[in-house]
């Protein structure tokens, strides 16, 4: 029996708009003849890299690595130097999909290259892959040392995508308008593979503007999807503009996830426009989970229920399933079912240490309703800072500023910010005396790293507080002013 397609669209296609960036747009049709024009041209390599910029290219360079059946890796283009490097070794694409006009970093022109060329014509689709196959690798940080691979199957893609348009009633009819990044799950499997999937199409505005988001939303896009900084410009947008607050008004829904939105932005926003925004919680490794159904209460600071085909779990610190639903008692969530992944790339130790008898361990902390609705409190790593929608590990920015030689030791913590949700900030203990300027040790950060991982804020200390066992206490590191020698 062949296996079902992952997009089913492309099977039979029609001169519906698939996917639009400005006035550049495709096809269903056009998209098919295109993958079937390259897919041959993928499907000998063991896995592929797409040099993921916000355009036309990248979500046709993904189309044509899903149909070959060739694992994907998405590169964030802001990568630097190390990250890089960590990806390409850890990864090893045998070639690289990018847009014919693209400049590749050195990293990536040692590597053969494939330019997605919309003209291209001729050939035949590939049988299915097997459900099961591996089809996107994506990066995503833990608290400690370089990105994890999350490899993630078809199979995986499919039930999400599924279940989420089961809870939102997301259909063909349906126009989505994003700004979000093409290399993580939320912009890239909720907001490119989604609307594809189910037939509808994607609106990208290749860079987050709420006149973009506003225009769309005025004209044919019917849902939106964003991360809670976007939320939060958009909040004090619509409370000045009336023409922002109508355009928000008129979406079939708002949809935030990848970090909490706050009570108060989900209560301007409603207060602005009449529209409540809908939370879904979700990981790289488990894809989305949770979520407010179109048709269920929109209560501020909830993440809903679990999706169907989710199976969850909430256990106390010695792994004791909870029972409670009564909205206060906390736990960590635990996951099962078709959405979860296969495991890290090259690290069975960390996938063994993430699973429990089946269960998906997400270090999240969270309470449940009576109505199974979840409202998330925390995390168990201090160590994984929320800014602006991306997961950033402290351990990854302290290995880089000790690279430095300005420094002797320091220690990276987030702290609040009203528009990124938390920013980093460095505790530095410098070797000499003058230090090493902030601006020095930013840009130091940002060239091994991609440029959002440096720190907002660097602090000076003559020592860090350690415990008996020479461990950083973090709790400890709470700024004073006088000691807040640096803001950027
Ligand atoms: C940009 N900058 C940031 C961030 N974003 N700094 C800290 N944190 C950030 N998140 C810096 C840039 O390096 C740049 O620095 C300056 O801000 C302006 O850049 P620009 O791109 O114009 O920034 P922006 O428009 O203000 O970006 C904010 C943003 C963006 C639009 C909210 O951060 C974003 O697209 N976030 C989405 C993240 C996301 O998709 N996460 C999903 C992963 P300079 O130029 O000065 O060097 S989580 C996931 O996938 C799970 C499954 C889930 O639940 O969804
Ligand atoms: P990532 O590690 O990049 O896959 O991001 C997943 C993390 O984002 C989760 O472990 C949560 O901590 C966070 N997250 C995603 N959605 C939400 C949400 N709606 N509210 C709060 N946190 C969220």
């Amino acid at each position: 029996m062949r296996p079902p397609p992952l997009l089913p669209p492309l099977r039979q296609p029609t001169d519906a708009e698939a996917v639009r960036f400005g006035q550049r747009s495709v096809t269903y049709r056009k998209l098919r003849v295109v993958t079937a024009a390259l897919a041959c041209r993928v499907s000998d390599a063991r896995r592929v890299a797409i040099w993921a910029q916000p355009e036309l290219e990248t979500c046709v360079a993904m189309v044509v690595a899903l149909a070959a059946g060739v694992p994907a890796v998405p590169v964030n283009p802001q990568l630097g130097t190390r990250e890089l490097q960590h990806l390409l070794s850890d990864a090893t694409p045998e070639l690289v999909l990018t847009a014919p006009e693209a400049t590749l970093p050195s990293a990536l022109r040692a590597l053969p290259r494939l330019d997605v060329d919309l003209r291209a014509e001729g050939g035949s689709m590939p049988p299915e892959p097997d459900p099961e196959s591996p089809a996107l690798i994506v990066y995503t940080s833990g608290t400690t040392g370089p990105p994890k691979g999350v490899v993630l199957p078809r199979r995986a893609l499919a039930a999400d995508i599924d279940a989420l348009a089961a809870a939102w009633g997301w259909t063909a009819q349906d126009v989505l308008v994003h700004a979000l990044p093409l290399f993580h799950v939320h912009g890239l499997v909720l907001g490119v593979l989604g609307p594809l999937r189910l037939g509808g199409a994607l609106h990208h505005l290749g860079s987050f503007s709420v006149d973009g988001v506003a225009r769309e939303l005025g004209g044919f896009a019917t849902m939106l999807f964003g991360v809670p900084t976007m939320y939060h410009r958009l909040a004090a947008a619509a409370e000045q503009d009336p023409q922002v607050a109508v355009a928000l008004g008129r979406a079939r829904l708002l949809v935030s996830g990848s970090a909490a939105l706050s009570v108060s932005d989900h209560q301007r926003i409603a207060a602005a426009t009449g529209q409540h925004v809908v939370q879904r919680y979700g990981m790289t490794e488990s894809l989305i989970t949770c979520a407010v159904r179109i048709d269920g209460p929109r209560r501020p600071g909830t993440v809903g229920p679990p999706l169907d085909p989710v199976a969850l779990r909430l256990v106390d610190d010695h792994g004791g399933i909870l029972e409670t639903a009564d909205d206060d008692t906390v736990g960590e969530i635990e996951v099962a079912g078709p959405t979860l992944f296969l495991g890290y790339l090259n690290q069975p130790d960390a996938t063994a240490k993430a699973m429990r008898d089946g269960w998906f361990r997400t270090g999240d902390l969270a309470t449940r309703g009576p109505d199974s609705y979840l409202r998330l409190v925390g995390r168990r790593a201090t160590d994984l800072i929320s800014s602006g929608g991306y997961k950033i590990g402290a351990g990854e920015i302290e290995n880089a500023l000790l690279e430095h030689p300005g420094i002797t030791e320091v220690a990276v913590t987030g702290e609040p910010d009203p528009d990124l949700g938390e920013r980093v900030v460095a505790w530095v203990v410098a070797a000499n005396d003058p230090p090493p300027p902030a601006e020095e040790l930013a840009e130091h950060v940002a060239r091994l790293l991609a440029p959002h991982k440096r720190p907002r804020v660097v602090h000076y200390l003559p020592a860090l507080p350690r415990n008996e066992m020479g461990k950083v206490r973090k709790a400890e590191l709470r700024p004073e002013p006088d000691r807040r020698l640096s803001r950027r």
